[in-house]
């Protein structure tokens, strides 16, 4: 399997790092890819019509995208994963984590493209807007991730930790392990996981 990707992607690491924990990343070949939001990659637009990484592309040709798809298409490859529940109170608690995970992912990069504009064609309303809401979530995930623990986890797990590890990568300054101490704690202990170490940022 080829996996459309960049070191600096919060998806991309997403996917990896499921497939660490999934077990199945050697069936895996990254493939770098530049995207851009303004820029589009115009060959990249005939695998992803979207042009967006991550994108999956199987060994019989099959595109599988997006990050979170990924993620549930590896949890099959192993009948012993569990980071997809099938059914009752986990699968529902599990989503909701990637959700969360996922808008927090959204609002960051979102948040990121917009600063890095030239100063002049920033929305300082916009810009406000997204640091509100990235504080509401670390508001309430400090609070749920009371009763996360470091072995049942699942895809939204994974997620967040994701999320909270780009946060930390793109915006180091904000400094929120100092205001969110339950869910630094957490997080600490999150990145020490191998399938975080092997899948760390690289502004490359
Ligand atoms: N919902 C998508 C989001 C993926 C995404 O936005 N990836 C960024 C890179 S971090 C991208 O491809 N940006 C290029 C673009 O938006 O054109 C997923 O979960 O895979």
């Amino acid at each position: 399997m080829q996996l459309y990707w960049s070191s600096r992607s919060p998806y991309a690491r997403k996917v990896m790092a499921t497939a660490y924990e999934c077990g199945v990343a050697d069936q895996i070949t990254c493939v770098r890819t530049l995207v851009s939001m303004a820029q589009p990659n115009i060959d990249f637009l005939s695998i992803h019509p979207m042009g967006k990484i991550p994108t999956l592309v199987l060994g019989d040709g099959q595109v599988i995208y997006d990050s979170s798809i990924i993620c549930e298409y590896l949890d099959t490859l192993n009948p012993n994963s569990t980071l997809f529940p099938k059914n009752g109170v986990a699968r529902w608690q599990a989503l909701q984590r990637l959700a969360i995970g996922n808008a927090m992912l959204d609002n960051l990069v979102l948040w990121r493209n917009e600063y890095t504009r030239p100063q002049s064609q920033q929305s300082p309303e916009t810009l406000t807007a997204f640091h509100l809401k990235i504080k509401s979530a670390l508001h309430n995930l400090n609070k749920l991730c009371t009763t996360y623990n470091m072995i049942e986890i699942d895809i939204g797990h994974i997620t967040i930790a994701c999320a909270l590890s780009y946060l930390q990568f793109r915006f180091a300054a904000l400094d929120w392990h100092a205001s969110y101490t339950e869910l630094s704690k957490w997080h600490q202990l999150f990145k020490c996981r191998p399938a975080m170490q092997l899948t760390e940022h690289v502004d490359i």
